[in-house]
């Protein structure tokens, strides 16, 4: 497929700001032309040939003004990535610069590109699909080296050719209905019937393969958000900082330090995990308390993991008693908090926590015991299964939606076919299954289907 646009888009490639380097990056038919209006090169009779990095002089045709030195590439399409040609102006990282050279390329021809642009015209130019589009803005988006390596998976086209097979059986099973219904008289249908089913057995069972991935995969792509709370002073704000490793909250001996509500993210074997340091539990009077309180119980509400930190030093009193029961009914972890003072509790508190929720015996202050805490929270979050992040290639909620949707389609066709409706009704199951799956990658289902329908049979009519 080749999407011809007319127009050449230009736009900053390079975040804003201050750097080194800047590049502007033009993309269209005349992306070279442009080029060449307002780059020259330093060598006398040098071009942009292919692939080269050229140096040279950035002016303003109309002037003659120098805006920079630059070293320019041109990449010729359709072996570019957006598929048509493409230059590269590599400038000193300005915004002024940058802002200057991108004015001279709008001034010469070029239209400000929109947002995803230039990977939208890859995906239209069938460079890309759509699952390899969403993971480039994935993989820029990355914030952990596991998030970086599930999106570059994608980028590859993992999950695309996980994929394919499914769709191709679906597409084969459509023929074979698509037959029988033709020559009804044949009784095709009876014949293969329990290789269609085997088929579409086989669809289901991989979907939901690739669907049971899901649940690490949302966690490797959006990671969780666990709650530290617990009554004033036990430390919540010291062991906050000590899993972010810097100094981020404010830490005193004075109860009720914490009034609002702080979140920062950490990462545990390469998991996001948005630690959210909230306002001591306790009855309080002051007003400004009482706000933060209200919003350690909504943190508590919307985490998926709450650390509840207990001090250890000290026999539990009413507000410990308080924080267990407001945090009874959601996932958590319990820290004994200042281990390196003696301990507090009687060993039948402890064993009465325990029977509650995994409990971990830590030290903000020294540090003691949070490579356990941490080791806790991942086999939490990963429910204790064998978590591989490096196997991750469902991240998306739209392509779950997608492959969930297609599963309930096909299963739905199947029972049709079982329950001896007519081919039409299992067929439209199919159809719909294949839209889901296209859909996912974008690619066009209909035109697939009639293609090989017509190649592969000779119907003779
Ligand atoms: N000995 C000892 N002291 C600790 C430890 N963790 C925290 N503390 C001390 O306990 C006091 C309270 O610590 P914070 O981290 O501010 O406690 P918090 O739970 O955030 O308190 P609020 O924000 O008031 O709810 C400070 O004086 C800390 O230095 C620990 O592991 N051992
Ligand atoms: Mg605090």
């Amino acid at each position: 497929m080749t999407y011809l646009s007319e127009d050449t888009i230009a736009a900053i490639s390079t975040p804003p700001g201050r750097s080194g380097i800047g590049i502007v990056r033009l993309s269209g038919p005349a992306a070279r032309e442009i080029a060449h209006r307002i780059f020259r090169p330093k060598t006398e009779g040098a071009d942009l040939s292919p692939r080269r990095a050229t140096f040279g002089e950035i002016r303003d045709p109309d002037t003659g003004d120098l805006v920079d030195e630059a070293v320019v590439t041109f990449f010729p399409g359709p072996h570019s990535y957006t598929g048509e040609d493409v230059v590269e102006l590599s400038c000193h990282g300005s915004p002024v610069v940058l802002r200057r050279v991108l004015d001279l390329a709008l001034e010469h021809g070029a239209r400000a590109a929109g947002p995803g642009e230039f990977t939208l015209r890859a995906f239209l130019n069938g460079r890309i699909d759509l699952v390899q589009a969403e993971a480039i803005r994935d993989l820029i988006e990355a914030q952990t080296v596991t998030q970086a390596r599930a999106a570059l998976r994608q980028m590859q086209g993992n999950l695309s050719r996980r994929l394919r097979p499914i769709r191709q059986s679906l597409v084969d099973a459509i023929i074979q209905m698509e037959t029988a219904v033709e020559f009804v008289e044949d009784d095709v249908l009876t014949e293969s019937r329990s290789s269609l089913m085997a088929r579409l057995d086989g669809a289901i069972a991989e979907l939901e393969a690739i669907a049971a991935q899901y649940t690490a995969g949302r966690i490797v792509r959006e990671g969780i958000h666990i709650a530290i709370v617990g009554k004033p002073n036990v430390g919540k704000s010291s062991l906050f900082n000590r899993l972010l490793s810097r100094e981020r909250a404010i830490v005193t001996e004075i109860p009720g330090t914490t009034r609002d509500m702080l979140i920062e993210t950490a990462s545990i074997e390469g998991i996001p995990v948005h630690l959210v340091d909230t306002a001591g539990l306790r009855e309080a009077s002051d007003r400004v308390e009482c706000l933060g309180i209200e919003r350690s119980r909504e943190a508590i509400a919307d985490a998926d993991l709450v650390l509840v930190v207990l001090d250890g030093s000290q026999p539990l009193d009413e507000d410990d008693r308080m924080v267990l029961e407001a945090t009874c009914s959601v996932p958590r972890l319990l820290a004994l908090n200042k281990h390196d003072l003696p301990e507090g509790l009687d060993p039948e508190a402890i064993q009465a926590l325990q029977e509650t929720a995994p409990l971990c015996r830590v030290s903000a202050l020294t540090g003691q015991g949070l490579d356990e805490l941490r080791r806790q929270i991942l086999e939490i979050i990963t429910s204790g299964s064998a978590f591989q992040p490096e196997d991750v290639i469902l991240t998306n909620a739209r392509h779950h939606r997608l492959i969930i949707a297609a599963r309930d389609a096909i299963v739905q066709a199947r029972r049709a076919l079982k329950e001896g409706y007519s081919e039409e009704v299992a067929l439209v199951g199919l159809h719909d299954a294949l839209r889901c799956l296209g859909e996912i990658t974008g690619e066009v289902t209909i035109e697939d289907i009639l293609n090989q329908i017509f190649s592969t049979f000779c119907i003779g009519k």
